[in-house]
């Protein structure tokens, strides 16, 4: 790979999943031409939720996957970084690669430091195989309640893992949809470790942002101090579209400003699963000055509260 891999420019676009896996046809490939975003984040800032998929031929996809997508380098995404003005990167583990977390170490053992992951483990994980991920820069693991990216896993198989991973120091990771959290509400709250929930438990933005289901989220979030928040991904999930999101905005903005210490942002590249449009990195950089209007709050977003969850050590 070229040293001067940037986005935009010559071997920067998709170009499907290598090693014989094939691109699922209706996947949306990353976005060919990111535009420089207006907002230039301070020094230090972290992209906290993004993946890199294979390359297949190198890392190939689980077998259990529910999508095959486009090839996602650890290059590209160091190129994106550089292009966006941010320093840092946490790799979050896709379900494209089930539990086997080799192109995540990868990528992470490749950073020179500058990138921490959350991993995804099964029951039979060893301890060994734990603190051999713990070197490489994992500081997290990820629990995955969205049906139609995982199997479910039983409660105490997660609760086993979650005790064990607490004695490491890291913390949770938890994707679920806003119609499951009053059914999950007892058992986030009763983990043993710090919590941190994707894409603000995912609301359904046409409610109302002080309504009952975001209210209940908010209620986790006030009633457990140890549960953090990313307010990532309004391309997932805004009905108003790209380039402003205007829809997810004020839920955003209500947690930046109810929990300006426990909450992260990321881009979430190479964006799986988008039906519809494929959002402009730069724009989402830009989107981070609307739900963090003062500069202490976006101080903390992109690079104080980052660096406290993944970079102390
Ligand atoms: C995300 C969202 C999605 C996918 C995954 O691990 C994954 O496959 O997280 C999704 O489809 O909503 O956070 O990247």
């Amino acid at each position: 790979m070229s040293a001067t891999l940037t986005p935009g420019g010559p071997g920067w676009a998709a170009s499907g999943a290598s090693g014989g896996f094939t691109t699922d046809r209706d996947w949306l490939p990353y976005h060919p031409r990111p535009s420089k975003p207006s907002y230039l984040p301070p020094p230090g800032a972290v992209d906290a939720h993004c993946h890199v998929f294979g390359p297949g031929a190198q890392f190939p996809y689980a077998p259990e996957r529910k999508y095959t997508p486009c090839d996602a380098s650890k290059e590209h995404l160091w190129a994106l970084r550089d292009f966006l003005g941010l320093e840092r990167n946490v790799i979050v583990q896709a379900t494209c690669h089930g539990t086997d977390n080799r192109a995540l170490v990868d990528a992470l053992q490749a950073s020179g430091g500058r990138a921490r992951g959350v991993a995804s483990v099964g029951r039979g994980v060893t301890d060994s195989e734990l603190r051999a991920l713990d070197a490489a820069g994992v500081r997290g693991v990820r629990f995955n309640f969205v049906r139609r990216l995982v199997d479910t896993t039983p409660r105490e198989v997660l609760e086993a893992i979650a005790k064990r991973v607490a004695q490491l120091g890291w913390h949770v990771v938890i994707y679920f949809e806003a119609a499951e959290l009053p059914q999950l509400y007892e058992f986030f709250a009763s983990l043993p470790a710090t919590v941190v929930v994707d894409h603000m438990g995912r609301p359904d933005v046409t409610k109302p942002v002080d309504g009952p289901e975001f209210e209940l989220f908010v209620r986790l979030m006030r009633e457990r101090p140890n549960v953090w928040s990313k307010v990532s991904c309004p391309e997932r999930l805004s009905k108003a579209g790209p380039p402003r999101y205007e829809d997810v905005v004020p839920f955003a903005r209500r947690l930046v400003e109810t929990f300006p210490d426990r909450v992260l942002w990321g881009t979430d590249w190479p964006h799986p699963n988008l039906k519809g449009h494929m959002p402009d990195d730069g724009k989402l950089l830009d989107y981070v000055p609307q739900i963090a209007p003062t500069p202490a709050q976006r101080q903390k977003l992109m690079v104080e509260n980052p660096s406290r969850l993944y970079f102390n050590r």
